[in-house]
């Protein structure tokens, strides 16, 4: 006997979808798995799209045996810029296997070891700013933390320096890039004679998607033109051949795969960073025991690889700051067949839409415990004795992040050069935090002060 799958009461046409704010969409998620449990389904525009939020649902629906990644909603209007690359591909579409085969390699540890020189040149940008502004600047660390990513992932993947600290504001492309995906997601939630009357916002949808696109395909025809030394990841694109099919990718799919990065790696680590921020500042205790250990490991001398390893507390840290705000707040499974879920309670169909709310699952208490709401590292220092999937940021399976190594060494190197140089406050000790969504969530208006610490060892 199955139960149906509880969902509010619709409106005719438009159905849940005054539910939903349109600035912070998952808010409105959260908020409403908090009223209706740990399933519940929404008709959004005539679209059925089905919410998880407990553990044991969303691990029974980490089995791709079962279960496959849907391009839904949001990533179906990022295609509008980046078609079929990897993030954003459907599941039957060979230019994913093709992508995913051949750039696996080039994400793999060694070779992202091999990025840390060029990560740290970007990082170190971000320590001679704040060293520079001094304890009377307030900083919008989000910013900053934007401006690291996107020039880290524009340098190490195509060898190319977007100089976002160089610049009032952020650089030209990254304003299209947030705006473009800002407007991918109201699109999603927009009804279609809406949609249809909004001509000045389609144009600047539009232009933004042509200026990435015209300077994506420019960076790829002027290095088929010029070939450099380095094995970039472009290079790679550009020169390595799918081992199982033997096709290369052609120039429209390795400009689209660029774009894919710079926005499946920016806001992600960024955010997260900012998280870091957050909490490290609302934590003294948690800050000083970091420090104890940066200080102890690094001294005074620049982080090497080999460090990473001796930091655990800054990896629990981490892990603990993905846990309580992924930055990728949610992932769509869709059942291969009709199947139920829970042994038969919950009946779902053949290309349902299920999406795993990330946030509300590594929260529950079934797992975490009584203080699954509260931030503290030290539950992550024995990692290996979680249940399987209740740490999932990543997201799972072949279409999880191809970055995660990536991100992760960036975000280690950055956030100890933080804590090994500088004494940090909040501008305003009373910050509360406020989430801002685009495609991805992050503080809002967090600001702060950094001086260079005078007790460094
Ligand atoms: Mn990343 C997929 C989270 C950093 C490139 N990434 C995913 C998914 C999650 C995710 C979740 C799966 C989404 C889904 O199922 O729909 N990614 C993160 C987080 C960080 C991150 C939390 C940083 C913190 N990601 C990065 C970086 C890069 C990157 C950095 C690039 C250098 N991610 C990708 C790509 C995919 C992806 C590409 C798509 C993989 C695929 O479908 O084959």
């Amino acid at each position: 006997m199955s139960f149906p799958i509880p969902q509010p009461p619709t409106i005719p046409l438009i159905g849940n979808v005054t539910l939903i704010e349109p600035e912070a969409p998952n808010r409105s998620f959260d908020l409403l798995a908090k009223k209706y449990g740990e399933i519940y389904q929404l008709d959004l525009l005539g679209e059925k799209l089905i919410f998880v939020s407990s553990y044991k649902l969303a691990n029974e629906l980490s089995d791709d045996t079962r279960f496959e990644k849907r391009i839904t909603n949001a990533l179906m209007e990022v295609r509008n810029l980046v078609g079929d690359a990897l993030f954003t591909a459907h599941s039957d579409e060979p230019n994913w296997g093709i992508a995913h085969r051949l750039l696996m390699p080039a994400f793999g540890t060694i070779k992202i070891k091999g990025m840390l020189e060029e990560m740290r040149d970007i990082s170190n940008q971000l320590i001679l700013k704040w060293e520079r502004f001094g304890p009377d600047t307030v900083i919008d660390p989000s910013d900053d933390f934007t401006r690291v990513a996107l020039d880290t992932i524009a340098y190490c993947s195509m060898s190319y320096r977007l100089n976002s600290f160089y610049r009032e504001g952020q650089p030209e492309f990254a304003v299209a890039m947030g705006d473009f995906l800002t407007e991918s997601g109201k699109r999603s939630t927009r009804p279609r004679v809406v949609q249809a009357v909004m001509r000045g916002t389609t144009a600047k949808y539009r232009a933004d998607i042509k200026f990435m696109r015209d300077l994506a395909d420019e960076i790829v025809s002027a290095r088929r033109a010029n070939p450099i030394e380095k094995h970039d990841l472009l290079d790679t694109m550009l020169n390595s051949r799918d081992p199982k099919t033997g096709q290369g990718m052609s120039e429209e799919s390795i400009a689209q795969t660029l774009l894919t990065f710079l926005i499946a790696g920016h806001e992600t680590s960024s955010g997260m960073m900012t998280f870091m921020i957050y909490y490290l500042l609302k934590n003294p205790e948690t800050l000083r025991k970091l420090r104890a250990q940066v200080d102890e490991v690094l001294g005074t001398r620049p982080i090497q690889y080999d460090d990473f390893a001796k930091l655990p507390y800054l990896i629990a840290v981490m892990r603990e700051s993905l846990r309580l705000y992924p930055t990728a707040p949610g992932r769509v499974a869709s059942p291969l067949e009709d199947t139920t879920l829970d042994g038969g309670k919950f009946a779902v169909k053949k290309g349902d839409s299920i999406l795993i709310l990330v946030g509300p699952m590594q929260r529950d208490p079934s797992v975490w415990g009584n203080d699954a709401e509260q931030f503290r590292p030290e539950r992550m220092l024995d990692f290996e004795a979680l249940p399987p999937n209740a740490w999932q940021p990543f997201g799972f399976g072949a279409r999880g992040c191809i970055g995660r190594a990536f991100a992760w060494q960036e975000v280690c190197l950055v956030m100890a050069s933080i804590v090994q140089r500088f004494d940090l406050r909040l501008n305003d000790p009373s910050y509360a935090l406020k989430i801002k969504q685009t495609l991805t969530v992050k503080p809002a208006d967090l600001r702060i002060r950094a001086s260079v610490r005078s007790t460094a060892v």
